[in-house]
């Protein structure tokens, strides 16, 4: 009876401290779409990135696809209070994407197919915090959570994770998306609990 490691309890180790205040966990993955789920083809799928002067520099698929691939391993979080740990995802990171973008731009406001629109500083999605993904769980993503690509900024609250991601402008001024426009935080933090314009 002399054995003892310092922190055994004798159960799994809780994932509190991954878990941001006022969320709780879930093993599903929700969908939660502001609108239908658009149906994108592949031939004439395109993305683009367009700087404040109005160069833009754009994809098809096979072009993505030909990128450098990550696969991010995640915790998300939605305002709705959910968060799910350890996803599994692969893409192209949006360091790869901005790499010969000719920019000084501070913000960057994001369009879906379908509409839905976010925006964040430029700041947020460099330095290895954002994707663009394809794969979910070693499959294709599934049109629901935004196939064929989505954007993945994993740090803030999952709505700035725009679904059918189809093009991103980089600008000098804060443009607010669908959400921030309804009244939700511009920036979004989880773990400053960054819900509506006022938090
Ligand atoms: N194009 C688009 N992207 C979107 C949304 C949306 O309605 N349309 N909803 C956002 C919200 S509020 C969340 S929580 C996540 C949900 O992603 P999921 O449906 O894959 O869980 O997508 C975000 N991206
Ligand atoms: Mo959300």
């Amino acid at each position: 009876m002399s054995t003892f490691s310092p922190g055994f309890q004798g159960r799994p180790r809780p994932q509190d401290d991954r878990l941001p205040p006022g969320q709780y966990l879930t093993e599903d993955f929700p969908v939660l779409s502001a609108g239908p789920t658009p149906a994108v083809d592949l031939d004439r799928w395109q993305f683009s990135i367009t700087n404040e002067t109005g160069r833009q520099y754009s994809w098809s698929w096979p072009q993505f696809m030909s990128l450098a691939q990550q696969r991010p391993h995640v915790d998300i979080h939605c305002v709705t209070r959910w968060s799910k740990l350890d996803t599994a995802w692969q893409g192209v990171s949006l360091d790869t994407l901005l790499e010969n973008v000719v920019t000084d731009a501070e913000f960057a406001h994001i369009t879906s197919y379908g509409g839905y629109t976010t925006n964040l500083p430029l700041e947020d999605l460099t330095g290895g915090k954002a994707w663009i993904v394809h794969t979910f769980d070693g499959a294709d993503l599934d049109p629901e959570h935004g196939g064929p690509a989505r954007l993945l900024v994993p740090h803030l609250y999952f709505w700035k994770s725009a679904k059918w991601v189809k093009s991103i402008r980089l600008l000098d001024y804060d443009e607010p998306g669908f959400w921030e426009t309804a009244g939700y935080h511009s920036y979004g933090d989880p773990w400053r609990e960054q819900r509506y314009q006022d938090d």
